[in-house]
Order: C-alpha cells, then structure tokens, then sequence
C-alpha cells in the first residue's frame, strides 16, 4: 500500500485518490469483505450491480425461491451479538427473509454508506507501472485501488439459452434469476417453465397453484428431495443459539460446512432393509441428508445407486400416472453429482391436472412461436415462459467484469481451457485481484456462508499482513497454481462427480471447457491448506516489497 494511503481511514465515495480496495458486489461476500477492511481502517468502495445488497438473493426472487441449508446454518457467524439477536421464522428461509437478513446487516454495521448501487464494473485492469488496479463502472466511474476483491458470485451471470423463434414470442418472458421485483401474476395463464434444476423444481408448484395450466419442458429428469420445511420450533433455535460457536467451529472442518447426522460405513456394508429404513428416515426428516447417511455414496457408483434407487422408488409412488413418473425418473447421472434439489411438493405437482409434462429427450424444442414452444412433435400454446436454465456459473460473473493482467492479459484469455487458480484465490499474472469463493476453492460445493467467511477473513488477514510487512505486491506463483489445479483435479476424479453433465463441468455450457470447476477436497480440509500457506508467509505466493517494487519500475 502506497505511504498515501497507508492509515488511510474508511472514505466515502467521493474519495479522490486510490483505494486500498475496490470490491465488485455487496451480496453476502461484498458485505463482510467490506465490514473486515474498515475494521483494519482500510479504505474500500463496493461497486453493485444491483439497486441494493444481497446479491444473488436480490435477484432471485422467482416463487418459490428458498435457501437449502438450514436458517441456523446459513447465516454469518463472525457476530455473536448478530447471531444471536436475528430470528429465523423457518426451518429453511425464503428468499424475502434471507433478502432482509442482508438488509439487517447492511444496516447493522453501517454498510451502506462505502456502496455504489445500480453501477456494473465492466473493466479490471492492473497497471502494471502504479501497481495500481483501473476499475471502470457503466456510470463513467474511474477508480484505482491498490487491491481487486472479486464478490461477484458464483451463479450469478444468468443465462437464456439461444432457442430460434425467441424473439417472436408475444407474451413475456422470464429469467428465473433476473425476477420483477413487483412480481408476476399467473393467475388464469397458460405458463410454460423450460427447465428442471432447482429454480424450475421451486418455482414449478407454486406457479402451478396459481396458474390455469403449467407446461413444464423437461431436458433431463433431476434427483429431488423433500424439503419438509415449517416454522422454526423455538426449542430447536434455542438450542442451537446456546451452542453456537461450538456448532460454528464444528461445521468449519465439515466437509460442507454444514452439520448434517453423518453415517459412518459404507452403503454397501449394510442390507438393503437396513438402507431402506435409513434412507426412508431421511427422506421423512428432510432436505440433503439423504445424500450423508454412507461414506461412500460420492464414490462408489454401487453404493450411489442404492440411493439413486430410493430416491426413483420415491417418486414411483408419488406420481399417479406411470408413464409420467417414468418420465420424471433421473437416470442419466449418480445422485449428487449434479446439485441435489430440495423441494415441496414438486413431484406431487404432477398430479395436478394443470400441470403437464413434456419430455424433451423424446422430442426436443424446435422454436419458439409466437403463441408458445414448439418441440419436434407438438405446439403447446403458452401465454408466458419462465426460463428456469440456469447460469454460466463460477466463471461467468468473474469475465463479465473482464479483468486485465500483467501485460493487459485478459482473464478470459487465460482461462480459455478452463479456469486455474490458487487456492481459488488468486490467480497467477493477476496481481493482488482475489476472487472470494472462486473457482478452485469448495464455494458451491458447500454452505456458501461459511466458505464466504473463511475467504473473507483470510484475504482481511492477509492484506493486514501485507501492510505490516511492506509488501506492495502479491502474486500466485504459478508453480503453485499449476499444482493447486493438478490435485483440484486428481481430487475430483476420485468422486463420481466428473460423470455428469453439471454446471459444475461447465457443461451447461455450449463451447464452455470441461473442468471440473469448484475444490470437492473439502471445506475443512481446504481451511488447514489455507491456514498453513498463511502460517509459512503465504507459501507459492510472490510477495513484492514496496521498495523493491518501486525499483523494477
Ligand atoms: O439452474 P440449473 P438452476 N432446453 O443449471 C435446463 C443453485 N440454486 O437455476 O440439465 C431445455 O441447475 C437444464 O437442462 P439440462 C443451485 O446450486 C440453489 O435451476 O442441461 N432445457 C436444467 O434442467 C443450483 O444447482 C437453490 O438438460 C434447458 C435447467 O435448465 C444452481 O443454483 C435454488 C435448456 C437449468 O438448471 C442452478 O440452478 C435455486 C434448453 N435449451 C438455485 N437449457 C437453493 O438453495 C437449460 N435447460 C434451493
């Protein structure tokens, strides 16, 4: 940091002379990075895209939208006093809670005041001479900062697929992730929802209870599971509040960070009256426990399918009619290995006789005509369409940003195989650009409040250190990177999870390299590797020296 804006104070947004930082969003990420710098009397400003936090949950507010990690897990831990004060009103919050918890904080911690809403930052570039980040915004802002911090999300850059005809369609058209704030009414609509990931599995039965008629186009059949949500009983958050940062500790060396009632031996290692009986448990508790009762269920494809099984069998008996619930049986791919869905009542949707189901496998999307969508056997007349497709997730909402390194490199260009990084913290040729839950860290794979956390913390300290030791620059090696990307790698390819076609492969993708993108090694495990490259003095990191810097010039 420049002797200018060393002991800088926290400076509004009129500041005139460099930041230490620049940080690109103010969902949950932005906000406690932004919180952690001004408590180190770091000067830093949060450009957001969006006309107030939250991020991703500002943007999704399609019916239905609901967090799959419990209230009491999905939440900050950095604040007792916050923890303890803020009153989930359900067992797995919605999103207008989850939207008015960020709210709370923003205004808790007096967020607000370093933000610039309704601003997009279209250009990152480093300049290599200042050692400078050159932020640009859509608004004409021209901002330099010392440090990058990208908070941009990882399924946050939604996308609608190119289908002919789109265009023509008379009616109104919706991203599930791009939602009116005054809502959408359906009531007497024919609707059709093109897609089944978990957006489509949420939206799908609260849509369908409004609307005349649903049309839901279904690509390929996903695993759900029920999310058997309610109020929150109130012994249950007291219980959790008088344990809480003991719970905390516990979930931070989980491998999601989310505490579930874990199994201890192999699905094969048990009869299947046993599974059955475990399994059936789980799916009667609800949400994603079913996917921790065995140890192997990640790995082993025998063990997999004896859930997978479960889980068909489940939907067998929910759906009336056979032909649809055959239709609606996953089987393309392991269970898990892409996102798991947690609803309520979608299968039970089926039922329903306003809800009809096209199979797109047997007869896949022609057009989009201007009266509804056309597939290869048949028109279906639809008065709206809710594209429930998805994101060009991990990658998508970093390039957007197009940052520049050394030499004007553009991240793009770098990542034109995939993405590489350290740690998903860094990337090499991109000098003090961090990427809070970037590709190569757990991030998706995990409670993304607790990978926000130790992201956020760990950058804090690491800035802190870099202050106190005089250090201008920091770079991933990329010796590092290139071993960090090796074991991210070997590491996935022992878990079933290459196997499937996920957003994870970056499969969703029309032309997007198949890697698989987030760290599957573990929140916990994950923690102590970033611990101990912060412990040896930031271990495959170059650390450039103001003087030293200053002389290559
Ligand atoms: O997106 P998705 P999402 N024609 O990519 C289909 C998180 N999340 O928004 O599988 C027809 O999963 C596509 O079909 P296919 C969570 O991590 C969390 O639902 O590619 N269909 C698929 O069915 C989640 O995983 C929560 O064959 C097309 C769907 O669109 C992630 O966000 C809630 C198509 C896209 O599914 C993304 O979920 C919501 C085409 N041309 C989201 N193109 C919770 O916390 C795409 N599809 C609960």
């Amino acid at each position: 940091m420049s002797e200018a804006r060393q002991g800088s104070t926290a400076q509004g947004l009129g500041a005139a002379g460099p930041l230490d930082a620049v940080i690109v969003g103010a969902g949950f990420a932005g906000l406690y990075m932004l919180h952690r710098l001004r408590g180190l009397g770091l000067s830093a400003r949060v450009f957001e895209a969006g006309a107030d936090v939250g991020g991703t949950w500002y943007w999704n507010r399609y019916p239905g939208a609901r967090c799959d990690v419990e209230s009491m897990q999905y939440s900050f831990s950095f604040s007792e006093d916050l923890q303890q004060d803020w009153r989930w009103t359900e067992r797995f919050a919605g999103q207008p809670e989850i939207l008015a918890y960020a709210n709370h904080v923003a205004d808790r911690f007096d967020l607000r005041r370093n933000i610039q809403f309704g601003t997009r930052v279209v250009s990152a570039s480093f300049d290599e001479a200042a050692q400078l980040w050159r932020i640009e915004t859509d608004r004409g802002d021209r901002v330099s900062a010392a440090f990058c911090i990208m908070a941009t999300g990882c399924l946050s850059a939604g996308r609608v697929p190119e289908i002919a005809g789109m265009g023509e369609f008379r009616g109104p058209s919706y991203h599930t992730g791009q939602w009116p704030h005054e809502g959408v009414d359906f009531a007497g609509q024919r609707v059709g929802v093109i897609g089944t990931g978990s957006s489509a599995i949420q939206s799908i039965p609260v849509i369908a209870e409004q609307a005349a008629h649903v049309t839901v186009f279904q690509r390929t059949p996903n695993f759900s599971v029920p999310a058997r949500n309610g109020p929150l009983p109130p012994e249950y958050e007291r219980d959790w509040k008088a344990s809480y940062a003991e719970r905390r500790s516990r979930a931070r060396t989980l491998k999601s960070g989310i505490i579930y009632n874990f199994g201890e031996t192999s699905a094969l290692a048990v009869s299947a009256e046993e599974r059955e009986r475990e399994y059936q448990a789980r799916w009667e508790a609800g949400g994603i426990s079913l996917l921790s009762a065995y140890t192997d269920l990640a790995l082993d494809k025998e063990a997999n399918d004896t859930a997978a099984e479960f889980v068909r069998q489940q939907i067998r008996s929910i759906v009336r009619d056979p032909a649809v619930a055959e239709a609606l049986l996953p089987t393309s791919h392991p269970i898990g290995t892409k996102r798991i869905c947690v609803d309520t009542g979608y299968f039970e949707t089926f039922n329903r006789p306003n809800v009809t189901l096209v199979d797109l496998r047997a007869s896949p999307i022609t057009r989009v005509t201007p009266g509804g969508i056309a597939t290869r056997d048949a028109e279906y007349a639809v008065d709206s369409i809710v594209y429930a497709t998805g994101f060009d997730a991990m990658t998508g909402s970093l390039l957007k940003v197009n940052p520049r390194g050394r030499g004007g490199l553009a991240l793009a260009q770098k990542w034109a195989e995939g993405p590489r990084s350290y740690l998903g913290l860094m990337t090499a040729g991109f000098p003090n650009l961090f990427t809070i839950t970037g590709p190569g860290s757990p991030s998706v794979l995990s409670n993304m409040i607790v990978s926000i956390e130790q992201h956020v913390d760990w950058i804090a300290d690491c800035l802190a250190y870099l202050r106190a030791h005089g250090v201008a620059c920091m770079e991933a090696t990329p010796e590092a990177e290139d071993a960090w990307v090796a074991h991210g790698n070997e590491v996935a390819h022992r878990t079933l999870y290459p196997q499937a076609n996920s957003w994870y492969m970056g499969a969703n993708i029309e032309g997007k390299p198949r890697v698989f993108m987030p760290y599957i090694g573990g929140v916990g495990v994950y923690r102590e590797t970033c611990d101990v490259v912060a412990a040896s003095g930031y271990e495959g990191f170059r650390l450039t020296r103001r003087q030293q810097a200053a002389a290559a010039e």
